[in-house]
């Protein structure tokens, strides 16, 4: 086992079960299951929390237009949110829904240091609503059009009785939170909006509504419910047992970091941290905003007229080409921080290029080599010339540059390096030429020391894709003869440790697919849903 390097804390957002979740949603919650896992595999005792956020209107405007029960409405999403991240192998810790008891009572605890510590107010809120981001917005902040600065849809005219936080009164502590620890939040594109939405003027924040009543009951007043982001914001450490049950939050808050989209940094960077101060509780230690994948914004191909848009059902796609090639094109192909577009063209063509031909096609030359030349035993390395070299200094400092990358939450980095190493041991059998070695007895010692370092080399990739891709890492670890050999963190940064064992041909990693093909088949699809 690995050595125990401490505690890593990592939250997704919790979902709103108002929809049928699309490959854009899975984006945060595939990244924080690579940080899960990367962070389990250095040795870190990770509590990895993901949950779904079940009241406010928004909710129940769809439960009402479907003639069920908020409850009944949202227990048939939940379920379905569930199996799609079984699906997607995702390895959660724990799963909070904002609807359990242990959420709803702990949340009244929050709600009352905030009440007792005199930080809430009751008033009259007149103001906008923006019911799908359940976001009030005052009249200058709406401009003209009166549409929500967030999401770009219509604002309703709100007026009532309403309880208030006095979030003015955390300005100067947040200005100073995100001036002086600029880690706190990461980009630091996404710190500037936030030091200058604060300097236009901090004001007080209604949370409560009293016009629907799919909430949790406000304690000192049951006419209304709470504001569903004090609600949801909460699930950070009432899933961690606060306050009556705290032997998680005592081991893991401060979080180490709540991974958000870019439009609800505000409500993490701003909101949370000023209730947490005024509750007197410590700071999650970091948040980090990511960009959007960009859906539908293009049809499959410009070139060819195909039927639909792209397909962007997950289940669809994990369905056709498996759960290891998604997640790694959504690792690969964006930079966090950063929108990206998502289409099914790159998507396929990112599939074959890097794991049917690069990684592929390196297991599958190299596994039926040795079978070939070495009757399947990875030999002894005989000797070492410059090229050999080459690779094995490539191989064996790619753990330490991955930790590197996976620190900033640069995945695509992070992947980049490990196929540093596919591409340079490709390149290797290129420059070593074993076929031709093979055909010259004198070669032999070359050939055993060509075969040897190209089965190490895959054992440490083997090793760094555990996080991204862990199906594919057993497969190989099969094909390599390692299935019996647990894949250790530290084992990625050392050469030769492969004496004497057998590999065993077995089926290619990833087929290749033929991108028309798939994009008219995709293209169907598109236009059938
Ligand atoms: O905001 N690309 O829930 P939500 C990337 N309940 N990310 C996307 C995306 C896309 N195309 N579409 C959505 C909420 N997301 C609240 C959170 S946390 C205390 C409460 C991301 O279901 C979005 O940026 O509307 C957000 O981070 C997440 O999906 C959940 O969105």
């Amino acid at each position: 086992m690995a050595e125990n390097k401490g505690t890593y804390y990592i939250t997704t957002p919790i979902y709103y079960p108002s929809a049928k979740l699309h490959i854009g949603h899975t984006y945060c919650t595939v990244m924080a299951d690579a940080m899960a896992r990367f962070k389990r595999l250095q040795g870190y005792d990770v509590m990895f929390l993901t949950g779904t956020d079940e009241h406010g209107q928004k909710i129940q405007t769809l439960a009402d237009a479907k003639g069920v029960t908020p409850q009944k409405y949202v227990d048939d999403i939940v379920d379905g949110i569930k199996d799609l991240w079984a699906t997607m192998e995702i390895s959660y810790d724990d799963f909070i829904r904002t609807t359990e008891e242990r959420h709803m009572e702990r949340c009244k605890a929050i709600f009352m240091k905030m009440y007792d510590k005199g930080d809430i107010y009751k008033s009259e809120y007149e103001g906008w609503y923006c019911t799908p981001c359940e976001s009030f917005w005052t009249e200058s902040q709406l401009g003209e059009d009166k549409v929500c600065p967030d999401c770009g849809r219509p604002v309703q005219k709100a007026k009532e009785e309403a309880y208030f936080f006095k979030m003015s009164k955390y300005a100067d502590a947040l200005i100073d939170l995100l001036k002086n620890n600029p880690s706190f939040l990461e980009p630091e594109s996404r710190r500037n909006e936030m030091i200058a939405f604060i300097e236009q003027g901090l004001e007080d924040l209604c949370i409560s509504r009293s016009t629907f009543d799919w909430g949790i009951p406000v304690p000192v007043d049951e006419r209304h419910v709470m504001y569903v982001w004090i609600d949801a914001l909460s699930n950070y450490i009432t899933a961690l047992g606060w306050p009556d049950d705290p032997e998680k939050y005592e081991k893991y808050w401060p979080a180490d970091v709540h991974l958000v989209g870019k439009e609800i940094v505000r409500f993490h960077s701003l909101i949370w941290p000023a209730m947490l101060m005024s509750a007197e509780l410590p700071l999650p230690k970091q948040v980090r905003g990511h960009g959007w994948l960009l859906l539908g914004g293009e049809k499959v191909s410009k070139s060819k007229a195909r039927k639909g848009k792209d397909v962007i059902d997950p289940v669809i796609l994990i369905d056709r080409y498996g759960i290891d090639a998604l997640k790694y094109f959504l690792l690969r192909e964006y930079t966090f921080g950063q929108d990206g577009m998502f289409t099914n063209e790159t998507m396929l063509q990112r599939i074959n290029s890097d794991l049917a031909n690069d990684l592929g096609n390196l297991l599958s030359r190299s596994v039926s080599m040795i079978v070939k030349y070495c009757d399947g035993v990875v030999p002894e390395a005989k000797q070492r010339d410059e090229i050999d070299d080459d690779l094995i200094t490539i191989a064996t400092s790619a753990a330490a540059k991955v930790e590197e990358k996976m620190n900033l939450f640069q995945y695509n980095l992070a992947l980049d390096e490990i196929w540093n190493i596919v591409r340079r041991a490709n390149k290797y059998i290129d420059e070593k030429m074993p076929w031709a070695l093979a055909k010259d007895e004198s070669k032999k010692d070359e050939l055993d020391t060509v075969m040897r370092n190209l089965a190490e080399a895959l054992r440490i990739v083997s090793i760094l894709i555990i996080p991204y891709m862990h199906t594919t890492s057993d497969k190989m670890r099969e094909q390599l003869g390692l299935a019996d050999v647990e894949g250790v963190w530290n084992d990625a940064f050392e050469f030769y440790q492969m004496n004497g064992v057998t590999v065993h041909k077995g089926d290619a990693l990833f087929p290749r697919l033929d991108v028309e093909k798939e994009l008219d088949a995709l293209g169907e699809i598109g236009a059938a849903q």
